[in-house]
């Protein structure tokens, strides 16, 4: 009986206000903090009536709909809404595309000031391509932005990670076409699995790249330009909404691949997007004492007359090396000045 309860007590939940929604919702979203990315307005957001919030409410039977043979067609641009009916309950949606471009799933719970703790699954069965979003950049809400190189029908999945469940437990979702959500000078050409097909980039462009495919290695060879004296590379996948937890790895001499750093001075894991910013004299002197250590070890090992200190090799990958799809994209780029830091 608990669902009918639940059921009945629709009509006295009340959505959280405009103004909750929307003092949260700009901070945690990261498209609004991109100018290059109109996908989703603040006026949207922010202008509608309180039923232009939810377009498409969730509508249960006693099975809480927890299979795909009820799953429900969901039109892009179009807020669909429901509750956490049951422990483990479940929603299933389906949308299409007739066009590849970029994509946002947006799923919301805590940004609206529900308990919810949700996650959402994104799928493309056509390609055999899935992922399953946990939060996103600086919230619990999952979020998946992807280039969906693939037009035709995708999944999308929705859970709540605890047992939570009842009126306190609401949830959105919403998918919309959007511009790219951050502007690249390059796009990736594979193959560049091994060091030695590295793709050369130049200082300042950005490179777009995905890892597509499981342990997907992206190499990138760059020239330090002479005078450089301070180095700073960067990565952005999750601050976009990419399902990649980017790592670096820099590798001096040419295609030699000598490891000499993993992540970097600060590299910024976990929550946010891998970045690095390093002394160039100071780098080659570690190297250098890498090279004397090494050598301790196993004298072959090393070709320390042959090292270039003028061009190094980046290992761009997922710190989960078992994952990748289309859902796993990320931009990279390198930048050098001759400022003491
Ligand atoms: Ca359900
Ligand atoms: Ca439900
Ligand atoms: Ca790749
Ligand atoms: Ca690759």
């Amino acid at each position: 009986m608990l669902w009918l309860l639940l059921f009945g007590c629709r009509g006295c939940f009340e959505l959280p206000s405009e103004s909750d929604a929307d003092v949260s919702q700009p901070q945690q979203d990261p498209d609004t903090d991109s100018a290059e990315d109109t996908g989703d307005t603040a006026s949207e957001d922010t202008g509608e009536a309180l039923p232009g919030r939810c377009q498409l409410e969730e509508s249960e039977d006693e099975n809480f709909n927890n299979d795909y043979t009820q799953i429900v067609t969901l039109p892009l641009e179009t807020w669909a809404c429901g509750y956490v009916d049951v422990s483990g309950d479940r929603e299933y949606y389906r949308f299409t595309t007739d066009q590849t471009g970029w994509l946002r799933v947006d799923t919301q719970a805590e940004a609206r000031g529900s308990s919810a703790d949700m996650d959402h699954i994104v799928s493309m069965p056509d390609a055999d391509e899935t992922v399953k979003q946990i939060g996103r950049y600086g919230s619990a809400d999952p979020l998946s932005v992807f280039y969906a190189a693939v037009s035709g029908e995708y999944l999308v999945a929705l859970g709540e990670r605890g047992s939570g469940f009842g009126e306190e437990y609401g949830w959105w979702l919403r998918v919309s076409e959007i511009k790219a959500p951050i502007t690249t000078d390059l796009t990736e050409l594979e193959p560049n699995d091994r060091v030695a097909e590295a793709k050369p980039l130049v200082e300042g462009d950005r490179y777009g790249g995905v890892l597509s495919d499981p342990g997907d290695d992206d190499w990138y060879q760059m020239t330090i330009p002479a005078g450089s004296t301070h180095m700073a590379c960067g990565t952005k996948a999750m601050e976009y909404g990419s399902a990649a937890n980017m790592e670096m790895e820099l590798f001096w001499g040419g295609t030699i691949g000598m490891r000499v750093w993993d992540e970097g001075v600060d590299a910024r894991t976990g929550s946010e997007d891998a970045w690095f910013e390093y002394d160039i004299a100071h780098l080659i002197e570690r190297a250098e004492g890498f090279i004397a250590l090494d050598r301790l070890n196993d004298p072959d090992n090393w070709p320390e007359d042959s090292i270039d200190f003028g061009t190094f090799n980046m290992r761009v990958h997922d710190y989960d090396e078992s994952v990748g799809s289309m859902f796993h994209w990320y931009t990279f780029e390198c930048t050098f000045s001759n400022q003491d830091k």
